[in-house]
C-alpha cells in the first residue's frame, strides 16, 4: 500500500494530491492513507501536507520504483530481489545488514534516494544526495580472489555503455581502474567488498554510485570542478528510472559473459575507453611513485607503463594525468 502512495503522489509531480483523492484511488480510507503518510515521513520520505490541497512529495522524480524495475527486467537476470529506501547510511552497509539477517541472497540489490555514509575505496566519503543513483549488490561468483579484482574494471565499462546512451558517446571514459569520466570529471564510481578465502570468494558486495541528476551545487565544494553529472551534461535531467535499468541490464550482460570467458575478452574493449592509454601518468602505487607512458592494459587487468627503468606492470594504485597541465581527479583511483 505505501509503495502505491508514493507511486501516486510521484505521478501528480508538483502537483499537491488530496487525502480524498489517494483514499479513493486506492480503495482505503483516509484515516488509513493519512497513517501510511506518517510511516511513510518516520521511513525518510519527504512529504509535505499542503493545507487545503494535500500531499506532495519531494524529490517525486528522482524516487525509484525498484518493483517496475523487477518487472521490466529479464527473468533470468543476475537481479532477484530489491529493496529500496529513502534513506540509508550505505546501500552496501545495508546489504551486509541484511546478509547477516538471512535476508540476502545472491542477486540481491538494494537502492536509496540518499546515503549519508556513502564510501567510495580505501575509507574515502562518497557524496550522494538526492539525485544520483546509488546502489549495491551481491554475488557469489565461483572465482578465486585475485580474479575478482576484475569485476570493478568489468562494471566500470558497463556502466560507461550504458551512459554512453544518455550524453555525447565520445565524452564518456574510464580512468584505470573503474573511475567513469565525462569529460575528464567523474560521473560514476564502484566499490567492490569482498568476503571469503583467497582460493575462493564467499560473497561479494558491488556498490555502484552514479551522478545522475544532481547539479554542480550538490556536490561539496572540494569535488565541484572534479565531479559531474548526467545532468550537468544533457543540460536537462535524465530518467533516473531509465538509467538505472539500463545500467542493471548492462551490468547483467558484462557479468554473464564474464564468467563464461573472463577478463581477456573485454581487455580491448575497456582500453578502448581508457583515458590515458598512450598519454604520461604518474601512479601512485603503494610506498612507490613510477613515472612513465601508459602503454597497456593486460589480460588481468593491470596497466603496463614504460618509465625510465622499464616496463612497470601495476595490479594496484593511483593514476595522476600529466600531460593536461593539472593532475585532474585529485580523487584517487586505487585497485583493491
Ligand atoms: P573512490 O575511492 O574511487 O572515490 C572516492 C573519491 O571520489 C572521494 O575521495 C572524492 O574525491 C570523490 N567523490 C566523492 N563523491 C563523489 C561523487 N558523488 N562524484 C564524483 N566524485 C566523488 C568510488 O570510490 C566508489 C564509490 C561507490 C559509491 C557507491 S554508492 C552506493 C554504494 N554505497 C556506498 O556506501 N558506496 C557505494
Amino acid at each position: 500500500m505505501r509503495s502505491k502512495i508514493i507511486q501516486a503522489l510521484k505521478l501528480t509531480g508538483e502537483q499537491p494530491l488530496s487525502g480524498n483523492d489517494i483514499a479513493e484511488k486506492l480503495g482505503v480510507s483516509r484515516v488509513a492513507v493519512w497513517k501510511h503518510i506518517e510511516t511513510l515521513r518516520q521511513e525518510g520520505y519527504l512529504i509535505e501536507a499542503i493545507p487545503g490541497q494535500g500531499y506532495r512529495l519531494q524529490e517525486a522524480d528522482n524516487i525509484l520504483d525498484v518493483q517496475a524495475i523487477a518487472a521490466s527486467l529479464k527473468q533470468d537476470t543476475i537481479f532477484k530481489q530489491f529493496y529500496y529506501y529513502p534513506r540509508l547510511d550505505s546501500t552496501s552497509t545495508r546489504i551486509r545488514e541484511l546478509l547477516q539477517e538471512g535476508q540476502a541472497a545472491e542477486g540481491t540489490v538494494v537502492a536509496a534516494l540518499c546515503q549519508s555514509e556513502g564510501r567510495g575505496r580505501l575509507g574515502r566519503d562518497w557524496s550522494s544526495p538526492a539525485g544520483g543513483l546509488w546502489f549495491s549488490f551481491l554475488l557469489r561468483p565461483q572465482l578465486p580472489l585475485q580474479e575478482t579484482a576484475c569485476l570493478s574494471l568489468l562494471f566500470a565499462l558497463a556502466i560507461s555503455r550504458t551512459l554512453q546512451d544518455f550524453v555525447d558517446k565520445d565524452e564518456v571514459m574510464i580512468k584505470w581502474p573503474n573511475d567513469v569520466l565525462i569529460k575528464d570529471k567523474k560521473v560514476a564510481g564502484i566499490l567492490l567488498e569482498t568476503a571469503g578465502e583467497l582460493d575462493r570468494i564467499e560473497y561479494l558486495i558491488s556498490g555502484i554510485g552514479i551522478n545522475v541528476n544532481l547539479a554542480s551545487d550538490d556536490f561539496p565544494p572540494p569535488l565541484q570542478g572534479q565531479a559531474t553529472s548526467l545532468l550537468e551534461n544533457r543540460g536537462t535531467p535524465a530518467d533516473i528510472q531509465a538509467v538505472f535499468l539500463s545500467t542493471l541490464q548492462s551490468i547483467d550482460r558484462y557479468y554473464r559473459r564474464f564468467l563464461q570467458e573472463g577478463f581477456p575478452a573485454f581487455c580491448e574493449e575497456y582500453k578502448g575507453l581508457c583515458y590515458h592509454l598512450g598519454r604520461p601518468v604518474r601512479i601512485q602505487t603503494g610506498q612507490r611513485v613510477i613515472a612513465g607512458t601508459h602503454i597497456d592494459i593486460d589480460s588481468s587487468g593491470a596497466m603496463r607503463v614504460r618509465s625510465s627503468t622499464g616496463i612497470e606492470v601495476i595490479h594496484t594504485g593511483d593514476v595522476h594525468v600529466l600531460d593536461r597541465g593539472r593532475d585532474q581527479h585529485a580523487s584517487e583511483t586505487t585497485r583493491n
